[in-house]
């Protein structure tokens, strides 16, 4: 089978989720196309035989304000589905990928080539950007056209049945881990360096939008290292970094917060890690959640969104109410001033970890692509035989 896949070749959840199901189809001996801006970041990690990347140009010109991804978009599609003979394309984001998808189509509906599309609902397209009056209309149109459609997690489902007009079963896939790739490995030396007094460390990953509520991190660690030994990592970067580094600055955290910016090896940073932290206004699932537990970091996070679907109260970490710092930094606090109850949460982590591990879930893509190409299939054939 050959598959198309489109997603945001950046650091962002969708983008990564979208890359690693790529990866493992090629594993699994699919040929795997990606259609983008970008080589995405989490290929750049090796070389897949079966992987092939096809970059979406957008030129210049002096009239264009805003050059017009999407029609490029859609015509990059319409020539890899045409000359690769794509059998499917996998959509990651709704917006724009499922209507360049849907004009894709109608474009080669004309020559008999057209193929079939899912759309793998991710977080924001939905909850945040997606329900907004500019593209409410093109969204539920696009998302309607699909022949498939997936979620990350229930509650995005949900979200999406109560924010737009589906007139089509959402099939919840939960976004998944490479086990083998996500594990913690000894790396005393790293955290030596940055802990040289056995602190405790605290992570932070994401892509520093306004949404994570990134300054609540610097606030919950204020407050715990109050109570004990700690150092902070921040990973990523975007609008609200120079903010909170200077909120950092301003609280005389400087020196216990390391801005480590975008990180390719995260799991390397998360092997050093005693806590993940993640308050997040809303998150639909929480990839980055997941990564970390499974590196056996337990998880502080918000109870936002799907982020109870993957972090245990009580269990693998705990879940407080958006903004209540205070709750997350007794919470954290209480994970770590206990060697013995650290160690259990860890475990707990890695074991909620593995209910995600990719072979669990990849599985559930193959069956959903077969039956999407068999039900097109059919539907073209019945067409061509009453018309
Ligand atoms: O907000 C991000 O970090 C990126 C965003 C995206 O769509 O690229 O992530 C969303 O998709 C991820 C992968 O499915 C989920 O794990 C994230 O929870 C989700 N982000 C939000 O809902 C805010």
């Amino acid at each position: 089978m050959k598959i198309g896949i489109v997603c945001y070749p950046t650091f962002g959840g969708s983008g990564v989720l979208a890359t690693e199901l790529g990866i493992a189809l090629s594993d699994k001996g699919y040929e795997v196309h990606f259609i983008t801006y970008e080589q995405p970041v989490r290929l750049s990690q090796g070389f897949h035989p079966n992987i092939y990347f096809h970059e979406v140009k957008v030129p210049a010109y002096p009239l264009f304000d805003f050059p017009p991804y999407e029609t490029a978009l859609a015509s990059t599609m319409v020539n890899v589905i045409v000359n690769q003979q794509l059998d499917i394309l996998h959509l990651h984001y709704a917006i724009p990928h499922a209507s360049a998808a849907y004009f894709a189509r109608q474009i080669l509906k004309k020559t008999g080539r057209d193929i079939p599309f899912i759309t793998t609902l991710h977080g924001t397209d939905i909850t945040l950007v997606g329900k907004d009056a500019t593209y409410e209309p093109v969204v539920t149109f696009s998302i309607n056209e699909s022949d498939a459609i997936t979620a990350v997690s229930n509650n995005l489902r949900e979200e999406t049945l109560h924010s737009f007009k589906i007139e089509k079963p959402i099939h919840v896939i939960p976004n998944f881990v490479d086990v083998k790739r996500f594990y913690q490995t000894d790396k005393n030396h790293f955290k030596q360096m940055l802990a040289p007094d056995g602190e405790r460390i605290m992570v932070h990953v994401s892509n520093f939008r306004r949404v994570k509520r990134v300054p609540d991190v610097i606030d919950v660690f204020a407050q715990v290292k109050n109570a004990l030994p700690a150092k902070l990592l921040m990973i990523g970067d975007g609008p609200e970094r120079q903010n909170v580094e200077e909120k950092a600055r301003c609280m005389g955290l400087y020196n216990d917060v390391r801005f480590l910016g975008k990180q390719e090896q995260i799991s390397e940073i998360l092997s050093i890690a005693d806590l993940f932290i993640l308050p997040s206004e809303t998150e639909s699932f929480g990839l980055s959640a997941l990564e970390a537990m499974a590196c056996s970091v337990p998880v502080i996070s918000t109870n936002a969104g799907g982020l109870p679907e993957i972090n245990i109260n009580g269990v693998t970490g705990y879940l407080s109410d958006v903004g209540d710092t205070q709750s997350m930094a007794k919470h954290a606090i209480h994970i770590l001033s206990d060697d013995s109850r650290l160690a259990q949460f860890k475990k707990a982590a890695i074991e909620q970890a593995k209910q995600f591990e990719k072979q669990h879930v990849i599985p559930q893509y193959e069956q959903l692509y077969a039956e999407v190409i068999a039900a097109y299939q059919h539907a073209g054939s019945a067409t061509t035989a009453n018309g």
